[in-house]
């Protein structure tokens, strides 16, 4: 380990530059639109400044000042907070970051823990021979009470620290509550300290590690394998302004398409065209919505890609067409792993074109994955992403409405004969990616092979929005796809896993992500699916799927009472659509997650900061779910300020605890008392999204506030915002509807839990304590 020291500095303007004996640094300060970040770069050789990111695009460098202080430099600009550092031995201070020391050489802990099984000597000595000697990390000094969110995809609780995370993009199907790493990587945390925070971004593709007050309670650090460390520091204060601050830089999500926000239905496999329409015809005669149809693996002939088997599937035009008529989308599992068989025009071409990942030989790589021996297109390449999106004319033809990407970490089955430890069964890391070594670019697989699909797509239908689901991705994935956490298990903790997974999930970017409903592996039962299915209702992305091992999810294969609950809830997220797409909306804009731990709306209340078993859906609706058999009653924790709870309308104040029943029929709920909630009717699938029928749900409060985000649900045409504004004080409800949506069949108010009003200006309805008023006049005043 050497320490970095820098003996000189020179300031260039919008760059300063450090001179060391063993490690050279910059630090840059970079800008997109008002966001502003400081930029950290180190490198040992000259020939290493030529890194190039593949996440970050077109920041502009701004200039900065430089002031000499006594014992060191201090900068600044407007915009961000100054930077202060001491050259020998190096160190700098920033927001609440002290950085201590920055070192070269591999990183101690690792090694040993995530690359070690049985037979891997080969590929232990592969990756060692690759990285020896090289690698950089940062340690800085752990507070107390500090606390990090963030990381993508993990397991454990909301808190990141006190674990070794490893950024190492994995086929992990054994989600234990130590697995690490999973499918996706995002070397970002989010630092809390009381209510304040910052974040951190390593833009390095290279296996990287946070150590977060783990090998050592008092010192926390971040190691990246590669030849440089290239960090960014992303301003704060609150844990929400990070997360803006942070999509600004490594890209926010399109807005998808509303269907893909609708009921998802999957399974390994429907595996005869015949059977995949009767299960939508299922959906229809009993009533259930269901937006898309799944086609796993097994549509394929001999699992190769881009074709369809023609003794199971004979006529897939047919089959899109038919599950078309009922409304119903279509959407094909496309893995990476292209079989190697001569007269299959994918592999010849590509074959011929030198598109696959190569060995150390300068040889096509053969490997093994579903279609027995498998060749891995390099997405590295822009021709490569090209070809590949092109590949996909074969299923836009077919009117196939969505691509979902699988096995793309990428993973292997056993590469050259060998088998990959179970624990990293993927390519190795001497293969070659053009220049690139696998060591390098593995990390970015999903990324680059989502990034081609979602680009062929917008190049076949300019007119549509692509929607490509993938399992793994890299920081920025939110740009080209959403995502599902791979292969979860039918157990009630894996329910509750799903929720510290998805939040900090959210918290990375990933604004658009599911769990598998019912779960993937083990077998599922009634009450387990109705309890996740009102779950998922809450989910961005709301998708029941099941493994071929396992047995039948779907929403009737219990019975009942476990249909009828899960008709309602299916029934409910129809219902909640144009506050869902309202939110999408939000989260193309501003990078904001659907699902929101609560310390993200209240990070001052320390009762937020590890909850996980409860959420929020956007900034107004409180979500408790029951995660344990046999549930009756839970406790849900109300943050400061009035609330309601949503069924009924009863008042609850916070800061305090409420204990709420969690009857099959209904999760609990509870909205933010002020909000104005936009529902609608129940549909058996989405159309567009304008909404004849809307309906919002008031909780009254003081100031009373709601918006809504309409357009076609599809395509590029700019959509419309519409607001609800009003008041509720001493007995007095006025509510304001400026309506821009295009002309509706019924727009009214809906208030729970209220006595029957003394005098109303404008028509309503009042049952058994619920208030309907008719908004189509534009205002409305009750009295009580
Ligand atoms: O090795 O395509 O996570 O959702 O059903 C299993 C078959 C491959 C893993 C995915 C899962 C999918 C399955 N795939």
């Amino acid at each position: 380990m050497h320490e970095a020291r820098f003996h000189s500095w020179h300031h260039h303007d919008t760059h300063l530059e450090l001179e060391g004996t063993w490690v050279q640094a910059s630090f840059h300060l970079l800008a997109r639109g008002e966001e502003r970040f400081w930029r950290l770069w180190v490198w040992q050789r000259l020939e290493d400044r030529t890194k190039r990111s593949w996440v970050l695009e077109g920041l502009e460098e701004l200039p900065f000042s430089v002031v000499e202080e006594p014992g060191g430099l201090r900068l600044e600009a407007s915009g961000i907070p100054p930077l202060r550092l001491t050259l020998d031995p190096f160190d700098f201070r920033w927001e609440g970051l002290e950085a201590y020391a920055l070192e070269g050489g591999r990183f101690r802990e690792l090694g040993a823990a995530t690359l070690t099984s049985s037979n891997e000597t080969t590929w232990r000595e592969l990756y060692d021979g690759l990285t020896l000697g090289v690698g950089l990390s940062l340690l800085w000094k752990e507070t107390p009470q500090r606390r990090y969110y963030g990381l993508g995809e993990r397991t454990g609780f909301l808190d990141k620290r006190g674990r070794v995370w490893t950024n190492w993009a994995t086929d992990n199907p054994q989600h234990h509550p130590d697995a690490d790493p999973l499918y996706q990587v995002h070397p970002f945390v989010i630092a809390a300290e009381g209510q304040e925070a910052w974040g951190l971004y390593l833009d390095e593709s290279w296996r990287s590690v946070f150590d977060l007050a783990a090998s050592e309670p008092e010192r926390s650090l971040l190691h990246t394998d590669g030849p440089t460390l290239d960090l960014y520091l992303i301003p704060g204060p609150s844990p929400k302004e990070v997360v803006r601050r942070y999509t600004a830089l490594v890209g926010r999500p399109p807005l998808p398409p509303l269907w893909a926000l609708g009921y998802h239905q999957c399974r390994y496999s429907y595996t005869h065209q015949a059977e995949a329409l009767a299960v939508a015809q299922e959906f229809r005669r009993r009533g259930l919505p269901l937006d898309a149809l799944w086609l796993d693996i097994d549509y394929m002939e001999g699992y190769k890609v881009f074709t369809f088997s023609p003794g199971r599937f004979p006529d897939p035009s047919r089959l899109v067409r038919e599950l078309g008529e009922l409304g119903v989308r279509t959407v094909v599992i496309v893995d990476p792993g292209v079989k190697r068989e001569g007269g299959y025009p994918v592999y010849e071409e590509g074959h011929q074109k030198g598109y696959f990942v190569r060995n150390l030989q300068d040889q096509e790589l053969v490997g093994e994955v579903w279609p027995k021996e498998a060749v891995w297109p390099d997405f590295t390449q822009e021709e490569v992403r090209r070809w590949w999106g092109e590949l996909h004319r074969s299923y836009t033809d077919l009117g196939v409405a969505g691509i979902w990407n699988d096995m793309n970490e990428p993973a292997a089955f056993s590469v050259e004969g060998v088998r990959p430890p179970f624990q990293n069964r993927t390519l190795p890391p001497t293969a070659r990616h053009g220049g690139y070594t696998h060591a390098e670019v593995h990390n970015l697989y999903g990324l680059l092979m989502s990034r081609a699909t979602y680009e062929g797509l917008q190049r076949l239908r300019p007119e549509r929005r692509p929607f490509v689901l993938s399992r793994s991705g890299f920081s920025g994935i939110q740009r080209y796809a959403w995502i599902w956490t791979g292969d979860n298990h039918s157990y009630w903790e894996h329910l509750e896993a799903s929720l510290p997974m998805l939040l900090n999930l959210g918290l990375s970017g990933v604004a658009f992500a599911g769990a598998d409903i019912g779960g993937f592996s083990a077998e599922s039962h009634g009450e387990l699916l109705a309890r996740w299915t009102w779950l998922g209702v809450f989910y961005p992305f709301m998708r029941n799927h099941s493994s071929r091992a396992s047995r039948r999810q779907e929403p009737w294969s219990f019975g009942e009472p476990w249909l009828g609950v899960i008709r309602e809830a299916l029934r409910f997220r129809y219902r909640l659509l144009p506050y869902l797409y309202t939110l999408a909306q939000e989260a193309a804009s501003e990078g904001l997650p659907l699902m929101r731990p609560l310390m993200l709306e209240w990070p001052e209340d320390p009762l937020t900061w590890h909850l996980h078993d409860q959420f929020l859906l956007g900034a107004d609706l409180l979500v408790a779910p029951a995660l344990r058999p046999k549930e009756t009653h839970r406790l849900v924790y109300l943050p400061e300020g009035s609330w309601r709870e949503f069924w009924e309308g009863k008042e609850l104040q916070g800061p305090g605890h409420v204990v709420l029943p969690t009857p099959f029929e209904r999760i609990p709920l509870v909205q933010r008392a002020g909000s104005a909630l936009p529902l609608t009717e129940p549909a058996p699938h989405t159309t567009d999204a304008y909404w004849e029928e809307l309906v919002w749900q008031v909780a009254l409060g003081e100031e009373i506030y709601g918006r809504l985000y309409e357009d076609e649900g599809e395509g590029a045409a700019s959509g419309s915002w519409s607001e609800l504004s009003g008041s509720y004080r001493e007995g007095v409800l006025r509510l304001r509807w400026l309506d821009r949506g295009h002309p509706r069949q019924r727009v009214e108010a809906l208030v729970r839990g209220v006595l029957p009003p003394r005098e109303v200006r404008g028509s309503y309805r009042y049952v058994e304590g619920v208030l309907s008023l008719d908004l189509s006049g534009g205002e409305v005043e009750v009295i009580w």
